[in-house]
């Protein structure tokens, strides 16, 4: 084998999976548009990706997953610490022996007959002292043209792992997509990541939740930053003074929306910039100020539900230069999906003739990838290697009743708290029932890759550093009538939301002191140009108490599963907001 790194050490491991894999072919990817070009034919000829309409949709392919193999599978994903209190009572665990024991095994030969790619990877701006790096092997030329886009990949990637020597270690393989042998695998202690049986983005793509996440916030609590699944986003005014505002929700909740925000109508001279739309590494200054940089550099979206009205920007941007991932197809072989509002269904995303009977036409997680820079909100601040300062954090989540359309915590441990509270109806991004209420802290429930107990402690560890930490708010767009109506417009209204936070952070905005934190008095949230009644701003500000006693009680009975590591500091928050609504 011709050496092909200068580190020892990468080409020792690249040397042992080999052996282990025994694939036939080995090829280290350089990221070059060639290298695209000719992976996208050979996939084209294998009919891994299909051509769609290039007149309408250029440089646009289908990708059909294995109709088993639709979204990520919590069930199967483990993070494997040599003590198990440190994967803690949120995560799988198994002992790091066992779990390499049982997963080499289904790695033994599974690349026979296919080309082992190998990709060097950074995860943020390639001159920025926040990014980190790694290196994916996997035996899937569809990972490969989707890391391309979702990273940074290559030449100057491998340039910077042999300069620094350190990089997180990913196998993939997508083994022969049996569920039974299916493992999403994590080593924080040795920053490796093993993952076979599946091709499904957040299982395969290993840079994105696997690595930016699970492994990075392991990472990030070693070295005192924080890595979160926030979007980022920056919210101008018509003076031209822009905020940079974090946002979490859990996955399929509207981040990527948010963060191309069109200013409706009664909003001239606003404008929204995206710089990122599911992960935020956070690093505090020399001053005390959050800065935040987007590890990634495309989006892994949601499709159905996209169209010119909820999101024209991500709407326009997928006409070209994407992968669609399970969608349908129309008769002019266009992409299509539920909710595009043009077009109509042909075949649907299994490849069948469309027929109704069979359900939706395009499967309810199918994606888009597509490079963030085709975005027309796209900030190019995403490129700053300090990355951007960040005013507020807003916490978020699909709660038909109870949590308000907006507020604010009181301070820095009390938005621990109500991060630590979040929860959210179930949604398609992962494998399980839709629509049941279920805890997910800081939206990191399937992603923090150690015990959630020791994560707290490592928030609030902040608020002692700082005094110019962002606000902390929590909103709540799916808010519902009792007929199960929304009762928030949403999506480019949010921006209304949105000012107000802004105005919070600038100290120009007073707020009614509820309960459960600072609440919008009546016309703080600016409602011209907006059909919308008294009535119904007064239901979506509504804290009622006994619900809000359960939810609180509910939120102490989680927080006491994870026992004696739960900082005493959460539990006194806890304490204090019970007692307040006690009183109220
Ligand atoms: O896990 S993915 O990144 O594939 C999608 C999601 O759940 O956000
Ligand atoms: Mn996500």
């Amino acid at each position: 084998m011709t050496m092909t790194t200068s580190l020892a050490a990468l080409q020792a491991w690249v040397d042992s999976v080999a052996k282990l894999t025994q694939p036939e072919n080995i090829h280290w990817c350089n990221g070059s548009d060639a290298e695209n070009k000719r992976l996208i034919n050979e996939m084209l000829r294998t009919g891994d990706l299909l051509e769609l309409n290039p007149k309408t949709y250029p440089n646009c392919y289908l990708h059909r997953s294995h109709p088993s193999d639709v979204a990520r599978v919590e069930h199967l994903t483990f993070v494997c610490t040599r003590e198990q209190g440190d994967a803690g009572p949120n995560n799988l665990w198994m002992a790091p022996d066992e779990a390499h024991a049982k997963i080499d095994a289904l790695f033994d030969g599974a690349m026979q007959g296919r080309t082992m790619y190998v990709i060097p990877y950074c995860m943020g701006p390639i001159e920025s002292p926040y990014a980190r790096l790694g290196v994916e092997i996997t035996d899937s030329p569809y990972v490969v043209v989707n890391m391309r886009m979702m990273t940074r990949i290559g030449t100057d990637a491998l340039k910077r792992i042999e300069r620094e020597g350190t990089f997180v270690k990913g196998l993939h393989s997508t083994g022969d997509l049996d569920p039974e042998k299916r493992f999403i695998m994590h080593f924080p202690e040795e920053l490796t990541i093993k993952s076979v049986g599946s091709g499904y983005g957040g299982n395969a793509l290993l840079g994105k939740k696997c690595h930016a996440l699970r492994i990075a916030s392991w990472q990030a609590r070693d070295e005192g930053w924080m890595a979160e699944h926030m979007l980022i986003l920056g919210i101008e005014n018509p003076l031209g003074e822009v905020h940079y505002i974090a946002c979490a929700f859990p996955s399929a909740c509207g981040k990527t929306n948010l963060a191309m925000l069109i200013a409706p109508e009664s909003h001239k001279g606003w404008r929204v910039w995206t710089l990122g739309d599911d992960i935020a590494w956070l690093h505090m200054d020399e001053d005390g100020k959050l800065r935040a940089i987007n590890p990634e550099a495309g989006y892994f979206g949601v499709v159905p539900g996209t169209n010119e009205k909820t999101n024209k920007n991500a709407f326009d941007m997928i006409h070209g230069d994407t992968i669609f991932t399970n969608v349908a197809l129309t008769a002019d072989n266009e992409p299509w999906w539920e909710d595009k509002k043009v077009g109509a269904p042909a075949v649907d995303w299994m490849g069948r003739k469309y027929d109704a009977a069979n359900g939706p036409a395009a499967h309810p997680n199918s994606r888009f990838t597509v490079a963030a820079k085709r975005n027309p909100a796209y900030s190019t601040l995403a490129e700053a290697p300090r990355g951007v300062p960040i005013s507020a954090i807003v916490f978020g989540g699909r709660r038909r009743e109870l949590a308000p359309l907006v507020y604010e915590a009181r301070d820095w441990n009390h938005g621990v708290l109500v991060g630590a509270s979040v929860a959210s109806e179930t949604t398609a991004a992962a494998t399980g029932e839709v629509g049941v209420v279920r805890r997910d802290p800081m939206a990191m429930k399937p992603f923090c890759g150690y015990n959630f107990a020791d994560y707290w402690a490592h928030w609030l560890s902040f608020g002692e550093q700082s005094k110019l930490l962002p606000r902390i708010f929590h909103v709540n767009w799916f808010r519902q009538d009792a007929a199960g109506k929304f009762l928030w417009p949403g999506f480019g209204e949010n921006l209304r939301v949105l000012r107000w936070i802004v105005d919070r952070c600038e100290e120009r905005m007073g707020a009614r002191d509820a309960a459960i934190g600072y609440l919008p008095e009546p016309g703080g949230i600016d409602l011209s140009g907006l059909d919308i009644s008294t009535d119904t701003m007064d239901a979506l500000l509504s804290v009622d108490p006994s619900k809000w006693q359960a939810e609180m009680a509910a939120v102490g009975e989680y927080i006491e599963t994870f026992g004696d590591r739960v900082p005493a500091k959460l539990k006194a928050e806890h304490a204090k907001i019970l007692k307040a609504l006690n009183g109220a």
